[in-house]
């Protein structure tokens, strides 16, 4: 298709797990041996991390970044020093993406971490924080507009309910609808032209997420009329927390004209919560693939990895050797995934699979040309022995393994 492996492979490094992850878990405080922090949450420690983040992703040779406005900068006692301590490491994170060309894929604004977003950011029941959550979202695409940001994000954080209750469903939507919107205002306004991708999560940290899954997520930007300036950034362990695989929810999203990147990770079968794991599976990263040449590939969006070392393991070097590991595997994911395109092994099943809609009734039920009354004359007069058979239906994890095995 004329692009490239790195064209499809636009790998990102995430701010949060790599350079701010403390290995910490719900059972105990960290433990990761972080040599780039000297123990205070000064600018001056978060400008020097910014420059040792630089170094990491350098030597590692990926060409994004992603993060959140509290990732990179220490939150002040008010909303101008938090502001102003953002601006102070952005000079820095600026100069040192011109001296490597590394790029920014995504910002976006932490509304979750902070006590206030307790109940919640855009659909809070107190309308200070909503105010203040859109203050946050401002500065934020400032920054990500300043860094030549691809792409901005927004994850659902605490956007959902823990009590039908006491909660308000329709106004929280509303209320949701109309804070992307003024998102969408201000982006024309200060000419950030990079699309807005909404990333899926069922579970955590509320009981119910409003943006649960790629379907969820659809339904709510066609029903407030976003659809324009939203896709979706999906996300392996989120698509299986949602009882969906990665591919489902990228065939879905990709029918939909919906993809806008991924969030690069993998969950634990072992374990129910977002693990974070880095993807080392080949089915995974060729299914991974697979969907997403079909749908023609990434174009703002990355392979980005939003995933942590096990607390077990964390010294600087294991952040290498992790993202080594999963880049070498999306690298071949791609090149089975290629091999199977090549070969058109899938398409030839669907094609077959359909092949009843390319003439007579099934044309025109493609089309949308018939009606109840039509189809009801059909088997009347047809009889319906085709009807009671749907035909053979292959082992395609079979084929599957085929080219895992080849390539
Ligand atoms: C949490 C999400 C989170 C987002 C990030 C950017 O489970 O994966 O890390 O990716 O906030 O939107
Ligand atoms: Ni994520
Ligand atoms: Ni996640
Ligand atoms: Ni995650």
């Amino acid at each position: 298709e004329g692009k490239t492996m790195k064209d499809h492979l636009r790998f990102s490094v995430v701010y949060w797990h790599t350079f701010r992850g403390t290995g910490s878990d719900p059972f105990g405080p960290g433990t990761a041996v972080r040599p780039w922090e000297d123990g205070t949450d000064s600018v001056e420690n978060a400008c020097n991390r910014a420059r040792v983040a630089f170094e990491f992703i350098e030597k590692l040779g990926a060409p994004f970044y992603a993060f959140h406005d509290r990732d990179i900068a220490p939150e002040g006692a008010s909303l101008a020093e938090t502001n102003r301590n953002l601006d102070a490491v952005v000079a820095v994170l600026k100069e040192e993406q011109q001296r490597t060309g590394i790029k920014l894929l995504w910002g976006t604004a932490n509304m979750f971490s902070n006590p206030r977003f307790m109940h919640g950011a855009a659909t809070s029941c107190n309308a200070d924080v909503v105010a203040y959550a859109g203050a946050q979202v401002k500065k934020a695409l400032e920054v990500t507009k300043e860094l030549g940001g691809e792409n901005y994000v927004f994850w659902g954080g605490r956007e959902g309910y823990q009590n039908l209750y006491n909660t308000d469903i329709r106004r929280e939507l509303d209320h949701l609808g109309s804070f992307f919107h003024m998102a969408v205002d201000y982006a024309k306004e200060i000419g950030f032209d990079g699309p807005f991708l909404i990333e899926p999560k069922p579970k955590e940290p509320t009981k119910h997420q409003y943006d649960s899954d790629a379907a969820a997520c659809i339904n709510f930007l066609r029903a407030y009329e976003l659809t324009d300036h939203f896709k979706l950034n999906i996300e392996t362990n989120h698509a299986t927390l949602a009882g969906h695989s990665m591919m489902h929810e990228l065939d879905y999203a990709g029918a939909q004209d919906m993809i806008g990147s991924i969030d690069a990770n993998t969950g634990d079968m072992l374990l129910g919560w977002d693990t974070d794991q880095f993807p080392t599976d080949y089915y995974l990263t060729s299914q991974t693939m697979l969907m997403l040449l079909k749908y023609g590939g990434l174009t703002t969006g990355g392979v980005n990895f939003d995933a942590k070392v096990r607390r077990e393991s964390f010294e600087p070097i294991d952040l290498f050797y992790a993202h080594i590991g999963g880049m070498d595997a999306f690298a071949r994911g791609l090149k089975i995934a290629a091999a199977i395109r090549a070969d058109k092994a899938l398409e030839n099943f669907v094609s077959e699979r359909y092949a009843s809609f390319d003439s007579g009734i099934g044309q025109k039920i493609e089309q949308g040309k018939t009606s109840l009354k039509e189809l009801e004359a059909y088997m009347l007069e047809k009889g319906e022995a085709d009807a009671n058979q749907s035909g053979r239906q292959e082992m395609l994890e079979n084929v599957f393994n085929r080219y895992i095995d080849r390539a």
